[in-house]
């Protein structure tokens, strides 16, 4: 097994590589920027190295520096978490020429999955069902035009290097056509230097709906269930959940069963993610593979009972994998939160900055993955996620209430704001708990005027109440989520707060 392992990323994913490390009895060597000198993960990790100035071009982006700290603190491999170099098929081959293991697939599986074009390719090779389509690249308005007519609109063009929600066009009408294609040819070049794009048949309202893979160096593949992933904003997932409440048990093991195949298809090593479109009719179909560890794995974790990402790194040192199919089951169910500093009253702009308070929920079925702590901050350099709260159930229906009392215990405060709120109206949306989700379901249904207020303090009689409860040292208790002034269905209106306190006087 490796001594040490170097961590080339940053917040809750940094730290929860550092405390895999610590069960394993390995040393974690962190990286860090000039704006994360006193970042939570610099302060739990056994070694760190700076690595440059805070935007992560200069720093967490940067191949050279990160396997230079690599070489300099001796460690044996790296885990690269997501995001940054996670899916950089060159920072994998950096690393091996340098002799440091990449936590993660070959730099070929990377790239193949990276190519849109080629993923499909290779998937309908596998006998993995893709969205109707073109088979290949497309190279001009008279091809498009030929497969509208044979597909029928809408379709989608998609860049080939794109992915994520990158440089996709939509066509709704045949008039449509010549500008779309400019356009998406336009933005590919622009933000992928590579032009090249193809087709597919617009599918109205799918699910997104993604199953967990793992492979060994001996050839063992498995899957460990779905995760349904529908609840997003312009292609950012706020909460994820395992199983899925769309799924019977045929689709669950047809779907794991492709999710295998696919995995087996490129070779794949590691922890990887398949991604699936489902429609109303239930047809899936392959959309992307993840070629690395994802943000929501935890829920994976929590109803399967494995450890992810100590089953990466031991993979990665050679091991066997520690569990087979027999051995996966879900069990329960479990939800994620994803706890971001960011504005739901003002479009999910960014709001970073600092925490004078935090207090996370605790409790069964609780699970709390941070990457910050109170006294310290949330960076505007980098992606706003506070933190991941996530709650375990015996049922959906239990694990709704958990989180719901869960986000209702959440208490932060400080100059930042918080999407808590927003948490708290969606896991009481009639929609949301019967299950009836898909990915437009925020687009329909999300509106700023639906939180309670909006997180200013410039009600002068709310400003009076959170005042008097400061003045009784309950400042933050009575702000409730520390940030919003607002009103809140456990806590009543901040007057009511205020009184309380008073009445708990001695
Ligand atoms: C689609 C689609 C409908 N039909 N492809 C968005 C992310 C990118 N990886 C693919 N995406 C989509 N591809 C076809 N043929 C709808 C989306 C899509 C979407 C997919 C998953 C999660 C959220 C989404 C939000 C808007 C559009």
């Amino acid at each position: 097994m490796f001594k040490r392992i170097l961590i080339a990323n940053r917040g809750e994913i940094a730290v929860r590589v550092i405390r895999a490390c610590r069960e394993l009895g390995i040393e974690a060597v962190a990286v860090y920027s000039e704006a994360d000198r006193s970042a939570l993960h610099v302060r739990e990790a056994d070694l760190a190295v700076p690595i440059g100035p805070a935007p992560a071009a200069e720093s967490y982006l940067r191949i050279d520096r990160i396997i230079d700290a690599a070489k300099r603190t001796g460690a044996e491999a790296i885990h690269p978490g997501y995001g940054f170099l996670a899916e950089n098929a060159e920072f994998a081959r950096a690393a091996a020429r340098a002799g440091v293991k990449f936590i993660g697939p070959s730099p070929e599986a990377i790239e193949k999955m990276g190519d849109k074009v080629e993923a499909r390719k290779l998937m309908q090779a596998a006998g993995v069902p893709v969205t109707p389509g073109s088979p290949d690249t497309l190279e001009s308005e008279e091809e498009v035009r030929a497969y509208v007519k044979k597909l029928g609109l809408p379709v989608l063009l998609k860049a080939a290097a794109g992915g994520g929600g990158k440089g996709m066009r939509l066509i709704e009408q045949e008039k449509d056509i010549p500008e779309a294609v400019r356009r998406v040819v336009s933005e590919a070049k622009a933000s992928f230097g590579d032009g090249r794009f193809y087709l597919e048949k617009f599918l109205r309202r799918p699910r997104h709906i993604e199953v967990q893979v793992f492979a060994d160096t001996f050839g063992n593949t498995v899957h460990l269930g779905e995760r349904e992933c529908s609840i997003q904003r312009r292609h950012q997932k706020l909460v994820e959940e395992s199983p899925s409440p769309f799924l019977t048990p045929e689709m669950r093991e047809r779907m794991g069963e492709v999710a295998v195949r696919a995995a087996k298809a490129v070779g794949y090593v590691g922890a990887g993610t398949i991604e699936f479109l489902v429609d109303a009719e239930r047809n899936f179909y392959f959309m992307e593979m993840n070629t690395r560890i994802q943000v929501e794995h935890p829920v994976t974790e929590m109803v399967t009972g494995f450890d992810l990402v100590k089953a990466q790194i031991e993979v990665a040192a050679g091991r066997p994998l520690p569990f087979t199919q027999r051995d996966i089951s879900q069990r329960g169910w479990a939800i994620e939160c994803r706890i971001y500093a960011e504005d739901p009253a003002n479009g999910f702009a960014a709001a970073p900055g600092q925490i004078s308070w935090l207090k996370a929920p605790e409790g069964p079925g609780v699970r709390h993955d941070c990457g910050v702590y109170a006294g310290g901050e949330v960076s505007n350099y980098y992606d706003p996620l506070i933190s991941k709260l996530l709650v375990w159930g015996r049922d959906r229906s239990e694990a709704l209430a958990r989180m719901r009392r869960a986000l209702d215990e959440f208490e932060i405060a400080g100059t930042l704001t918080t999407n808590l709120d927003f948490h708290r109206w969606l896991l009481r949306h009639p929609r949301f708990i019967a299950g009836d989700i898909d990915t437009h379901f925020l687009d329909q249904e999300y509106r700023p005027s639906v939180l309670a207020s909006s997180s200013k303090l410039d009600d002068p009689v709310e400003l009076a109440a959170v005042l008097a409860a400061a003045w009784s040292s309950e400042y933050a208790v009575a702000r409730h989520d520390g940030v919003g002034g607002g009103k809140t269905d456990r806590a009543g209106s901040m007057w009511k707060m205020a009184g309380r306190f008073e009445l708990m006087r001695p």
